[in-house]
């Protein structure tokens, strides 16, 4: 199996991006799937698009792009991506949308097809913070999660993709955050269950609020 992994470059204030030092992080094999890796520019449309042409590159099974989530305290699954992009800041070529749909007439949402409760359980049996989010934010990384789905779904249905949020590496000197160690092994954890499960399985993980 070959699964694609992808991390974004720095953006804001920030000097790195904790994606792409998990991603130099990561194995090249796990659970016997070959891992891919890149990193894309935290750019609306440029990310998606490297996304896609390494897609039709190497014809991976699985996507999984990985994203900075400043704040959160653990790591987060995403369930869902929307046809919006509503920027806060601006994205690392300047561009700073507000209400613009991602892809136009395309559909309001989609659903990570990765199996997110298998994943956030096997996060949770290495002991490390995990959980189910209900939105990717309206800024690069929900636009690379809609975009790279939108495009799966019309081109190569079977391959499966989704996207996690990682808080902030401890040695960015923010809160909250985690160690190196600790969102790597979550994120293998996390890769561990894609490759083990082609179904999802039915524990809590929704919120009330
Ligand atoms: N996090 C941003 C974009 C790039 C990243 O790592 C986001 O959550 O949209």
């Amino acid at each position: 199996m070959k699964i694609l992994i992808t991390a974004f470059d720095a953006f804001g204030d920030d000097k790195i991006n904790p994606t792409t030092v998990v991603l130099n992080n990561l194995p090249s094999i796990i659970k016997n799937a070959s891992i891919y890796k890149l990193v894309i520019p935290t750019i609306r449309y440029k990310s998606a698009q490297m996304i896609i042409e390494k897609i039709e590159e190497i014809d991976p099974e699985v996507v999984i792009s990985l994203g900075l989530a400043g704040g959160r305290p653990a790591i987060s699954i995403e369930r869902i991506a929307i046809n919006i992009d509503d920027f806060r800041i601006c994205d690392n070529e300047g561009n700073m949308p507000i209400d613009e749909e991602i892809v136009r007439g395309g559909a309001p949402a989609y659903f990570s097809t990765l199996p997110i409760k298998a994943m956030l359980k096997a996060i949770h049996e290495e002991g490390i913070a995990a959980n189910i989010s209900n939105t990717a934010g309206t800024f690069v990384c929900n636009h690379v999660m809609y975009a790279v789905a939108d495009y799966l779904s019309k081109h190569n249905p079977q391959v499966r993709s989704g996207f996690i949020h990682i808080p902030y590496l401890d040695t960015m000197d923010k809160t909250p955050s985690m160690n190196l160690d600790e969102l790597s092994s979550g994120i293998i954890a996390a890769i561990e269950a894609v490759v083990s499960f082609d179904y999802d399985i039915k524990i809590p993980g929704g919120s009330l609020h």
